[in-house]
């Protein structure tokens, strides 16, 4: 039994900086899966910390939050049957030795600090995510008139 969900995906400022977005942007639509919300914005400190309270502590805390304030992210929604899951395996492990080719970080990413894209790991985190950088009017539905090709 499949589910609709929605997960909240970030890509980090090096994709900006390496003008890859729109090959990153690509693996999610040629996985038929649906940009419902987006935006480009600079986070700023307290936001970061928000969004990555969990690591609080660990040795690569500073260096993570230094690295998302280094630039804009593009953050946004994506929605789709069991988009929370489709969504981990696209962009693949977070440890860059660990990830394949085909793999979003597989391809892309040279630094696990630097993995090229967040995406929630679970429906309750990317809730949580999705309500730090959208309000409920942000999210533009639209029909799926491509289901059948898929
Ligand atoms: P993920 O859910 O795959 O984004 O991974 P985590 O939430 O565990 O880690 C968040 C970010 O912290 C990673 F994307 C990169 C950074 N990180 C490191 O720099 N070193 C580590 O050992 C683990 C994570």
């Amino acid at each position: 039994m499949t589910t609709q969900e929605r997960t909240f995906v970030m890509l980090k400022p090096g994709v900006l900086q390496r003008r890859i977005v729109g090959d990153v942007l690509s693996r999610f639509e040629r996985k038929g899966l649906k940009i419902v919300a987006l935006r480009i914005l600079r986070m700023d400190k307290a936001m970061v910390e928000a969004h990555y309270a969990e690591h609080k502590g660990r040795d690569f805390y500073d260096k993570l939050v230094e690295y998302t304030l280094s630039g804009p992210v593009i953050a946004m929604v994506i929605e789709g049957e069991e988009a929370v899951g489709v969504t981990r395996r696209l962009a693949g492990p977070t440890d860059f030795h660990e990830s394949q080719p085909g793999t979003i970080r597989g391809d892309f990413a040279a630094r696990t600090r630097l993995n090229i894209v967040h995406a929630s790991d679970s429906a309750a985190s990317a809730a949580r995510e999705i309500a730090l950088f959208f309000k409920a009017e942000d999210m533009c539905e639209w029909e799926d008139n491509n289901a059948q090709w898929f």
